[in-house]
């Protein structure tokens, strides 16, 4: 499979909205094991389709200590959410920039797997802030959204004079 490359923000593609695939064929199959690839790449613990440029909604996920049990969610919804944490989160497609955010303490997710078929999961913690911020990416949000008007004023610039920087030392 591919290495993918990650778009960065602001770019506007990280707003479209991914479309539910209509099955689960070989191309997803091989967009899937792309993403998995380019996600481990990364150093990253999830990846959403938007993120690649993908319109097929689906994300993959990989929370196991030793990074080596990756999930597929193709379609997925958010079925139950309930309690509340705040998780420090980072983005592959906003590098060097972390922000609280709060979220659902345990999620109920239903998707489709490798295979087509259709599961459901329930977790907390970690994972579940990653379905979140995954599906979040699928529907055209960043983690930026969910911080405070001035909290994401303050971190947008931030990272754009970090990029600012990056591009002139080259
Ligand atoms: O979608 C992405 O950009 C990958 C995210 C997923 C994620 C964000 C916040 C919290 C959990 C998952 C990360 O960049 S993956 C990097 C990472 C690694 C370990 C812990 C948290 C984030
Ligand atoms: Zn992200």
């Amino acid at each position: 499979m591919a290495q993918l490359d990650i778009l960065e923000f602001p770019d506007p593609r990280l707003r479209k909205i991914a479309q539910p695939v209509a099955a689960v064929g070989d191309d997803e199959r091989a967009l899937a094991e792309s993403m998995i690839e380019t996600m481990y790449a990364a150093r990253g613990i999830g990846l959403a389709s938007t993120q690649v440029n993908d319109s097929r909604r689906v994300f993959v996920m990989d929370v196991s200590d030793a990074h080596d049990a990756p999930l597929v969610f193709f379609n997925p919804e958010i079925l139950t959410r309930s309690g509340e944490q705040v998780c420090e989160e980072g983005c592959l497609s906003i590098p060097g920039i972390t922000a609280e955010v709060r979220r659902a303490d345990v999620v109920k997710v239903r998707a489709l797997n490798l295979e087509g078929v259709s599961f459901e999961m329930e977790v907390d913690g970690l994972a579940a802030v990653c379905i979140q911020h995954e599906i979040d990416h699928l529907d055209g949000k960043v983690f930026f959204d969910r911080l405070s008007p001035l909290k994401k004023r303050m971190l947008q610039k931030k990272y754009q004079k970090q990029r600012q920087g990056a591009s002139v030392s080259g």
